[in-house]
């Protein structure tokens, strides 16, 4: 797992190195040039289509995108050290794995801080940003073009116990992601956090060694946790984001008009997914009532209540930038 120790030995060996990104030809003449993405997403989730029908499509004169999913090329958060060891071209990265690396970006790892799909999106384009986007460049060689919206996350138990408050989430094995910030969610929202790889997610519900996970409707659906669970609670407490993540290096190697056709193909390719995405939120509720799961809505503002204090209190509140929240909340 990469920490902020071990990075500071990857980036010391990568300059050491020369650093060599596969990518052929000289600055500004960028041609032919494959764009290996890895992530532990679904070729069918929402996001990896919108990319393979506008952003493939768009750069196409110039370089190739070659997606792997289901984290076959490297493990769920091994992808932000592999771009900047350059090993990897592109990812689709998380604020907690950023967070591993660049503490200030846990600020938007935090339970019911960003409202909604457009403030997410506002928030991103704003000059907010700024300061985490440039550490993000110069320490990790990582550009983010725009932010991909992944939905509303919701617990998804296997259990038919009603869960109206946080109280009622103690002794619930609920899976998060593998990172530090991810298992403090888990915590917050009142459950036991255990770490499991997205691919793994399935399996674990199946066999019992976890009681539930979180994630979006539309991300239940795809992956089918829906087949081995009873029930989905509402709680709506990460609008959750992913950014897509590039090399730097590999940037630097296009012209002007080539990356403004890349910047512009990922955030159309991001736009088509977020309406995707919303859609399906919206209707996924009936889906997974007709498949029998229960699927209701707790005291959320008992979830916020917990939730929030939890992250105020919380050491990654340390390195958010004072008045950062309050800007975050003023963008409308
Ligand atoms: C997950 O592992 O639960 C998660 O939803 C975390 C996200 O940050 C993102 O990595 C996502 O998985 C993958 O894109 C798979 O949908």
């Amino acid at each position: 797992m990469l920490n902020r120790r071990t990075f500071l030995k990857v980036t010391a060996t990568a300059v050491g190195a020369g650093a060599v990104v596969s990518v052929s030809g000289e600055s500004a003449k960028a041609q032919g040039v494959t764009l290996r993405m890895s992530s532990p997403i679904t070729p069918t989730d929402q996001r990896s289509i919108a990319l393979e029908e506008v952003f493939a499509p768009a750069i196409k004169g110039f370089a190739t995108y070659q997606p792997h999913y289901n984290g076959t090329l490297f493990k769920q958060g091994t992808e932000l050290e592999a771009i900047a060891r350059g090993n990897l071209e592109m990812s689709i990265a998380s604020a907690q794995e950023l967070a591993q690396l660049i503490p200030g970006w846990s600020i938007f790892t935090a339970g019911y801080l960003l409202r909604d799909a457009d403030h997410q999106k506002k928030v991103f384009q704003s000059n907010i940003m700024d300061d985490l986007k440039k550490q993000t460049e110069d320490k990790l060689g990582v550009k983010l073009l725009t932010v991909m919206y992944l939905g509303r996350r919701q617990i998804n138990l296997r259990g038919d116990k009603e869960i109206k408050t946080p109280a009622d989430m103690a002794g619930v094995k609920l899976r998060m992601p593998n990172s530090e910030a991810w298992l403090f969610l888990g915590t917050a929202l009142g459950a036991n956090p255990v770490p499991v790889a997205f691919p793994e997610v399935y399996t674990a519900l199946q066999t019992g060694a976890i009681d539930g996970q979180d994630n979006p409707l539309p991300t239940n659906r795809d992956s089918k946790f829906f087949e081995v669970t009873k029930q989905i609670v509402l709680t709506s407490h990460l609008v959750d984001q992913n950014y897509i993540a590039f090399s730097k290096k590999v940037w630097d190697k296009f012209t002007k008009e080539q990356q403004a056709t890349l910047q512009k193909a990922a955030d159309d390719a991001a736009e088509v997914a977020r309406q995707r995405q919303l859609k399906l939120e919206d209707e996924l509720v009936a889906f997974f009532k007709e498949k029998g799961l229960k699927v209701y809505t707790p005291d959320v503002e008992a979830f916020r209540k917990k939730v929030q204090a939890d992250y105020l209190a919380s050491k990654f509140a340390k390195d958010w930038p004072a008045g950062m929240i309050e800007k975050i909340n003023a963008v409308r």
